[in-house]
């Protein structure tokens, strides 16, 4: 181990926060197995062997969007060829094979479509809470949610409590990106500040919703801001902990206006675990499966991470951007690939209750 590593391993065992430098020093180190061994360590103190997955289905709306983010090729505008929008039917149906599928989870989210109303988003959510009452509705960055604010002129409390009421369950992370403003007026200049954002996340909080934060890392960001972003994340969960799980998402740039290769398998593995290290405020680290593949996914057991998302189904997001990995996954391949890693699969509910527990066998030789 590099020595100037071993002052951080020793706050690990002795479960101290880590400061803003330290992370940095990790980050630079590049010594990921050191690194890796930490943040397993800090993982199975609060996890254990468990390796939580969720049988969810993905379903984005629209892609017609107003912000136009520089590294988004999910995007288009109005007039554009590919540009969608799901009628009420579609997005049912949708919700009809996740409800075969045996899903727990809808994760909705969509573009800043310029005309939908926000009564549209509600009737979905009630129409949806309507037909398949046991499952939960995990929907909306806290991007669209100021943007409901925006086109109602509504306060965020009322907002957040009207999509409540019509049937929202939780948050996902998106949306975060990197926090500095000089990186987000490079990447998304038209996307609400970072402090717009955390904002959100804490009236989502304080009216009793769950949310995860994401960081969308391998563009043209700085070490000191990823530490920057990851700062205001454990501020946030200090004063409210309504988040579940921290999301680092990697930049995929096909298709993108930003002219960067793709991330690195060191690349991501070092953002799960200086991850999982730095926040130690945040029960779940998790590595999505679409965005790293499913075999460094599986590798991330091992450096921090306790949760690989889930099923999915179908993704757009990241496979308009150049994503290699399938768009679905099936409990039993998601079963497998955790017990390979030598750990216990748990399914599990968006609110992290245990739906099914795997038994630790079956271990291919
Ligand atoms: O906010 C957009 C990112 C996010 C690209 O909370 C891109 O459980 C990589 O947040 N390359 C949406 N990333 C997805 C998201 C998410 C995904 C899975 C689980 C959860 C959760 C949340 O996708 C956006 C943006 O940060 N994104 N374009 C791209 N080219
Ligand atoms: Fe719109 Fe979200 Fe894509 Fe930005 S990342 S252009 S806000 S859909």
């Amino acid at each position: 181990m590099k020595p100037e590593l071993r002052s951080i391993r020793d706050k690990v065992e002795a479960g101290t926060r880590l400061t803003d430098d330290d992370a940095l020093t990790l980050y630079r180190s590049r010594d990921l197995i050191a690194v890796g061994e930490m943040a397993d360590l800090a993982n199975r103190r609060k996890n254990g062997d468990r390796v939580y997955f969720i049988v969810n289905r993905h379903i984005n709306p629209t892609n017609i969007c107003i912000n136009r983010c520089k590294f988004c090729a999910f995007s288009k505008s109005e007039d554009e060829p590919l540009a969608y929008t799901m009628t009420m039917e579609e997005i049912l149906s949708r919700a009809e094979e996740a409800q075969a599928q045996k899903a727990t989870e809808l994760h909705i989210v969509g573009g800043l479509h310029p005309r939908l109303p926000f009564g549209f988003y509600l009737e979905m959510l009630r129409t949806l809470r309507e037909r398949f009452p046991s499952m939960h509705i995990q929907a909306f960055t806290a991007v669209e949610i100021d943007y409901f604010a925006q086109i109602t002129g509504l306060p965020l409390p009322e907002v957040i409590s009207q999509l409540k009421e019509a049937g929202l369950g939780s948050l996902p992370g998106g949306g975060a990106e990197i926090f500095a403003p000089e990186v987000r007026a490079a990447i998304c200049p038209e996307k609400i500040p970072g402090s717009r954002w955390l904002e959100v996340m804490e009236a989502v909080h304080a009216a009793g919703l769950k949310s995860n934060a994401t960081m969308l890392y391998g563009h043209v960001e700085s070490l000191e801001s990823r530490v920057g972003h990851m700062r205001l994340l454990r501020e946030l969960q200090d004063r409210t902990g309504g988040f579940q799980a921290f999301i680092p998402l990697a930049f995929h740039p096909k298709n993108t206006e930003i002219a960067k290769g793709f991330t690195t398998g060191v690349e991501d593995l070092m953002a799960l675990a200086v991850g999982r290290l730095y926040l130690d405020n945040f029960a779940h680290i998790k590595s999505f499966w679409i965005m790293v593949g499913p075999k460094l996914a599986q590798v991330s057991l091992h450096f921090g991470v306790d949760d690989i998302d889930g099923t999915v189904v179908e993704e757009k997001i990241t496979h308009a951007a150049g994503a290699q990995a399938g768009q679905e996954m099936g409990v039993s391949d998601l079963v497998t690939m955790i017990r390979q890693a030598g750990r216990i699969p748990v399914e599990r509910d968006t609110l992290y209750n245990v739906v099914r527990e795997f038994p630790a066998e079956g271990v291919r030789a």
